[in-house]
Parts: structure tokens; sequence; C-alpha cells
């Protein structure tokens, strides 16, 4: 009998009670790819930061001993799964937390939380930005959206990107390291692409149609099934297909469904259609 006899990830992120995003659709989407998921908080929020007003309780202090009874227990993760980090302190307790749990077999999957549209989060400092290029080094699989990938890399961010462009952009991230990376939510007309990249394979797009608009919560959706399926042992190139096509129908339901932009997409009507 072991604690370690089932797959684990341990998800780093923080828990905001309404808006579905963070831990609130990691512990079902990736329980749902049939994963446990242990949940390490980075801050308890009433909602995400999307909304004009939220409570945000810093839970920095408390990550540290919560980890140590992990250790004591002798948890073993197939997966580490990072996310939303709240200060500077916060990204290196992370790190401390892949020095004690990281193994030559653990997937290390790294959301480098810390902005969209062109725009830098307003919870985020350059000192934040700074430590998360660090990081990022320890990534084996990288899920930036395109400003995070361009201010991971000091790119200006624009409109308009051609394939050998993104190609370079996830080149400049590769080599630091990651060996696989998926830059998402890059939007072309009618579609809007993710542009993967795996060492020794190259580059290749995946598109979907676009359907409606951007919807908070959606990339922590994407990093969850990125995350199970790696360490499901599922190829990545079908992997970030799913990811894309259970996005797009979420968001369609969410459509029918009337449900405001800040709050999510409506996944608990698609759960079970996910494997
Ligand atoms: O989905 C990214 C995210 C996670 N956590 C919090 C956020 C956001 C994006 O706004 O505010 C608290």
């Amino acid at each position: 009998m072991s604690h370690n006899n089932q797959k684990k990830i341990a998800v780093i992120n923080d828990i905001s009670g309404f808006g579905r995003c963070s831990i609130a659709v990691e512990l079902p989407i990736i329980s749902a790819l049939k994963v446990q998921c242990c949940p390490l908080p980075t801050a308890i929020l009433s909602n995400h930061t999307g909304f004009d007003s939220f409570y945000f309780d810093d839970y920095t202090e408390r990550m540290v001993p919560y980890m140590n009874e992990w250790e004591k227990i002798g948890l073993q993760f197939s997966g580490i799964c990072t996310g939303f980090l709240g200060s500077e302190r916060q990204i290196r307790i992370v790190e401390e937390f892949l020095a004690k749990f990281r193994t030559p077999q653990t997937i290390v999957i790294i959301d480098p939380v810390m902005g969209d549209n062109g725009k830098v989060y307003s919870t985020y400092t350059p000192q934040m930005c700074a430590e998360m290029r660090k990081l990022v080094q320890y990534a084996d699989i990288l899920t930036p959206n395109l400003t995070e990938a361009c201010i991971l890399t000091d790119t200006q961010y624009h409109n308009n990107w051609a394939k050998k462009d993104l190609e370079e952009l996830a080149e400049k991230i590769a080599d630091k390291g990651t060996k696989k990376i998926v830059i998402t939510g890059i939007q072309q007309g009618k579609y809007v692409a993710n542009y993967c990249y795996e060492q020794g394979k190259g580059g290749y797009l995946v598109r979907t149609m676009k359907v409606g608009t951007q919807r908070s919560g959606t990339g922590d959706i994407f990093t969850s099934i990125i995350a199970a399926d790696a360490v499901n042992g599922v190829d990545f190139h079908e992997s970030v297909r799913k990811a894309s096509s259970f996005i797009k129908q979420c968001i369609l339901k969410s459509m029918e469904l009337d449900i405001p932009l800040t709050d999510g997409v409506c996944f608990e009507e698609l759960l079970t259609t996910l494997r």
C-alpha cells in the first residue's frame, strides 16, 4: 500500500471562489482525466482579479509548513503544475517546492500567468516578471499565452504574427531548456491558433475556429488538460487539439447559457465528455 500508487499532480495556484479559474478548474479537469489533483494554494480570493473588486488573502507564509507536511507523508508527484503566483517570494517558494519534490520522472508544467491582451496583470511587478523568467527554466512544458511569451523574451507584443516569427519566439524560450511549449491565444482572423514547439520535432500550429469572446479561466482549463495528458503519456499534439476543442465547446455552451465573460466557461456541462 502506498500514497503513490496512483498518479498525482501537485497544482500550485490560487483558489478563487468565483469566476472559474485556477484550482477551481484544475481539480475537476485533472480528476476527470483520472489523475489525483493535490492543490497547494498561493492565495485565496473571493473572485478573480478580472472583477472590479475582490478580496485577496495571501497564502505565502503558509505555503512552506504546508509543503513540509507533504514531504513528511512522502508524497511523490508525476506532475507539478504551477499557475498564478502573487509575489516574488512565492515564486522562490515554488523553486523550493521543485527542489524537494521533483524527481527525474516528474513532469513540470509551468503556466507563467503574468498577463493577457498585451498587458501585464495589475498584481504583477517587474521584479516578479524577472523571477518568473528564472522559474521557467525548470519547465518541461510551458503554456504561455502570446502576451506572456512576449514578456518572457522581451519581445514587443503585436497582433500579426507570421509562422517564422512564432518559431523564433518559441525557440528563444526553448533555449532555456523547455522541452515542449505551446503559445496560446494567437488571433488569426477567423481562427485562434496555438503555436506548439517540441524539441527535436520543431514547431507547428493548431488552429480552431474562433467562437465568441475570450473568457477568463480558459488558460487554466488548457493547462490542466495538457498536464493530466502529459502524465498519462498522451501525445502533445493530440493533447493541444483536445484542449482547444474542449475550450471551444465550453465557450459555445457559455454563450448559449448567456454567462457573463467574467464568470469563465461553464465547463461542468461538458466535463463528462472529456477523456
Ligand atoms: O486565469 C488566470 C488567473 C488566475 N488567478 C487569478 C486571476 C487570473 C486572471 O485574471 O485573477 C486570481
